[in-house]
């Protein structure tokens, strides 16, 4: 399935480029008719649509390669200290459209296309999603490498290329069921495969003790098994810069193509099993956002893909510095995306001891000055941690080295709290009790000399829920960065019509790469021209998303209508049934009163369940049959619609985001750590109605409270209520409207013949306790969308809001982020490529 995109990469080395033309349109249009026949052999006239993106895409490859191989000498030449993102997930999505975007040639491109007579839309609807992500954890490490490049930082993005991205979705009867996603079946035009890069890394095996040379006693790991790792490098644009850096994907082999002992002894099946083995290691991307329970593999890959990593870096460092273990954490930065990669600081340790023989303590001062670690989450049940008995199967002299990690760890804690043995436990990388467990979080904190929130309200609570001791063991290490999204692909390429609107007004081209020239649009948000203007292209974009509604769901809507939208995981925290209560709320207010006078509104969601999480996809399933009764009942003549889109990834986000009225960002406060599809939404000029939490709460002190939609409980009153013991029922009872709502939904109304259909929601609600106090919520929310209705109607009031969310939200540019990083986190200077 590769040969393609591989012979095309011989090609594009070996073969002397094209005559260059002086008229860039035509040049590009020769580059991709030469692509077309030589790269992909096809003619003209045969050309599917896929050959032609495959043939563009190739061409803007060619654009993209030359300036990496510059900057990439630039780094190597100046011997530059270089930042090093690990993450266990990238959510690219499409990369045409930006790569042509960031190489400068958008226009000419299309223009090119246009004149060999190719259709656009369906050449890019050829291309899959990269979807190597589950959500705004993924998205975040796109954005971030786009931003690192657009600043000119050095930085080179470490991940896995898995095979099957994130399950696609589709619904049967409403239920959701979940097909492999083979993005990459018929080749990828976008990765560069470097063999020669391959690292060989091991795990398995035992520790055992041995007399080195000078007589001392070392452990050694022996026995293991051992595994390739082969590079593919995507390369990352920056915007209106020559910067390209790579984003180095591992995939996974076997040393041996053919376990040869195995085959001699006849055993030819057994042989080709073992290779399978090892190449399951990049298969597939583990679908649960959050939760993640004990599975070998997924240990399997976090340590194979770090391991990796690491053996690269090293490798790129001693390159140039012999053996200069003195400047290493000088010239290397590494951040941590979440726990997943934390493995990486035992086995820099081990590196440093077992093979290179450092002593501890100077092992340990590379080790704390090297890393940096980002938590995205103070979910409980989303803290990873290990059992012994796995990590000693899986990684044994890790797992040494990790205790005495600890036993050190615990003295400073000793030292600090005397006598306190409750503190030394609560301190712990191991728990103890009912199994062994190691707190991965724990050790990425003692290991990184920086921890990250990633919005202010997510850092507080870090500080004083999580980590509440080791803030006072560590003062300064905490530090809160606000995420961020990236404007290229959340504004200029998904919403072209609007990014026009802005260039015009503004006078000047360059707010891709400094969002905060938008604020200057607030001064047009009373012009009724500019407002009309500005409304308008929120029309044509939902006239769009109407046209994707009917195709994909076969739902009529108006365009007319209020479009309300909440597209993210789908999660109890997040509350989609909190919104799904309030609908049927409107639904039984419009039964008993049909001439209600309220704003026609579309419900959109878009939402993908882990396979194993049955409440989620019970609270899918609710949606869509209830929103199918609704759409089809005459009796409240087209008022209110329920769009529920399948196969929710970044490709569906760009379209349905610039077409979005009001944006629902209504978890439980405290639960959500930041989100970025708020800052998505509100760029775009949907208003937000939410609870403080995350970012929504830095997002109101941007564009005002006039501005935004804020309700419920905030954190100190849902810890207040917690305390006072939370009682759902009370609201059950208190309110007739709540109480009706969901009897209706426990009733079988909605599935006949089907009893008890929603059970599950139902039982979550009330007997289940509510964990995430939905009920508590539900008036004030209710109250918040009679606010909204009140704003549509008048529609200055409401154009003015839009235009001053999208004016307002420049500080949630994820360049702003990445500068924050690199000044507080990482000391890392820009390096310009000339
Ligand atoms: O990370 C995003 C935040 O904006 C969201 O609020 C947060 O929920 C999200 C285990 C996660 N936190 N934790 C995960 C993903 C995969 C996995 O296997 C946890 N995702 C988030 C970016 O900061």
């Amino acid at each position: 399935a590769k040969t393609k995109a591989a012979s095309a990469q011989a090609k594009t080395v070996a073969a002397p480029r094209r005559r260059a033309s002086d008229d860039p349109v035509e040049s590009i249009k020769a580059s991709i008719l030469d692509h077309l026949t030589h790269t992909f052999a096809r003619d003209t006239a045969g050309a599917t649509p896929r050959d032609w993106f495959l043939a563009t895409a190739m061409s803007a490859r060619d654009h993209l390669t030359s300036r990496l191989i510059k900057t990439q000498s630039a780094h190597n030449d100046q011997n530059v200290r270089r930042l090093y993102y690990l993450s266990l997930e990238y959510l690219m999505g499409r990369l045409l459209i930006s790569s042509l975007q960031n190489a400068g040639v958008y226009d000419h491109t299309r223009q090119a296309l246009e004149e060999l007579g190719v259709d656009w839309e369906a050449l890019r609807a050829s291309e899959d999603d990269m979807g190597l992500g589950n959500g705004g954890l993924g998205r975040l490490a796109a954005c971030f490498i786009d931003s690192l490049a657009t600043l000119d930082l050095p930085a080179i993005g470490y991940g896995i290329n898995y095979e099957f991205g994130l399950f696609r979705q589709a619904f049967e009867n409403g239920h959701q069921v979940e097909n492999p996603d083979s993005w990459m079946i018929y080749g990828t035009p976008w990765e560069l495969m470097h063999p020669e890069y391959q690292q060989e890394v091991q795990i398995y095996g035992e520790v055992e003790n041995v007399f080195d040379d000078s007589g001392n006693y070392r452990p050694q790991w022996v026995n293991t098994h051992k595994l390739v790792g082969v590079p593919n490098d995507i390369p990352v644009p920056g915007y209106g810069t020559e910067t390209v850096n790579i984003l180095r994907l591992w995939t996974s082999h076997a040393t041996e193509p053919l376990d040869l002992n195995a085959f001699n002894e006849g055993g030819y099946v057994e042989a080709v099993r073992n290779k399978a083995t090892s190449e399951t290691i990049s298969k597939v991307l583990y679908p649960n956002d959050k939760t993640e329970n004990g599975k070998e593999l997924r240990l399997v890959q976090q340590y194979f893909f770090v391991a990796c990593s690491l053996k690269d870096i090293i490798r790129r460092h001693m390159r140039v510095e012999g053996n200069g273990w003195h400047n290493f954490a000088d010239k290397v930065a590494v951040q941590l995306n979440d726990t997943h990669p934390a493995i990486a600081v035992a086995e820099l340790l081990r590196i440093l001891i077992d093979e290179e023989s450092l002593d501890w303590d100077e092992a340990w001062a590379i080790i704390t000055k090297t890393f940096a670690y980002t938590n995205h989450t103070l979910l409980p049940e989303a803290l990873e941690k290990w059992g012994v008995p796995l990590y000693a199967r899986v990684l044994p002299r890790h797992l040494q080295l990790i205790y005495e990690i600890n036993r050190r760890h615990l003295e400073t804690v000793a030292a600090k709290w005397p006598g306190d043995n409750e503190m030394l436990s609560t301190c712990s990388i191991v728990e103890e009790g009912g199994g062994k467990q190691l707190r991965m979080a724990h050790l990425a904190v003692v290991g990184s000399h920086a921890v990250n929130g990633v919005a202010a309200l997510h850092t507080e609570l870090l500080k004083k829920d999580l980590f509440p001791y080791f803030d006072t063991l560590f003062p300064g290490k905490f530090r809160n960065k606000t995420n961020g999204i990236t404007p290229r692909r959340w504004l200029l390429d998904c919403n072209p019509a609007l990014s026009a609107l802005i260039t015009k007004t503004l006078g000047r081209p360059d707010w891709p790469r400094n969002l905060d020239l938008l604020q200057a649009l607030g001064k047009e948000a009373d012009q009724p021209a500019f407002q009309q203007e500005f409304m308008a292209i929120k029309r044509v974009n939902k006239v769009a998303l109407a046209e994707t509604i009917q195709e994909l769901c076969g739902i009529e809507v108006s365009p007319d209508a209020l479009f309300d939208v909440q597209i993210k995981r789908l999660h109890e925290y997040k509350r989609q049934h909190l919104n799904l209560l309030h609908i049927v709320a409107l639904y039984r207010r419009l039964l008993q009163n049909p001439d209600l006078d309220m704003v026609p509104r579309v419900f959109v969601f878009a939402a993908k369940a882990a396979p194993g999480y049955d409440l989620a996809k019970n609270i899918i399933r609710a949606i869509n049959v209830i929103g199918a009764r609704i759409n089809h009942d005459e009796r409240i003549q087209g008022k209110l619609k329920v769009a529920f889109l399948p196969n929710y990834r970044v490709t569906l986000a760009e379209k349905i985001i610039p077409a979005a009225d009001l944006s629902e960002q209504i978890s439980t406060a405290g639960k959500e750590a930041s989100g970025t599809g708020n800052m998505k939404l509100a760029l775009n000029g949907a208003l937000t109605i939410g609870t403080l939490d995350g970012a929504n709460v830095e997002i109101g002190e941007e564009v005002g409270d006039d501005n935004i939609f804020i309700f419920g409980m905030t954190v100190e009153e849902v810890e207040a209520v917690r305390n006072a013991g939370y009682r759902p029922y009370d609201f059950y009872y208190a309110d007739e409207e709540l109480r009706a709502v969901i009897d209706w939904i426990g009733s079988d109304y909605f599935t006949p013949g089907e009893r008890h259909a929603f059970a599950p929601l139902h039982h979550s609600l009330l007997d289940g306790g509510d964990p995430y106090m939905v009920l508590a919520d539900f008036r004030s929310y209710s109250d918040a969308h009679l606010a909204v209705d009140a704003a549509y109607r008048d529609s200055p009031r409401w154009a003015k809001m839009a235009i001053m969310n999208t004016a307002r939200v420049g500080k949630f540019s994820s360049d702003r982020t990445i500068r924050e990083y690199a000044e507080d986190i990482w000391n890392l200077p820009p390096v310009p490529v000339k």
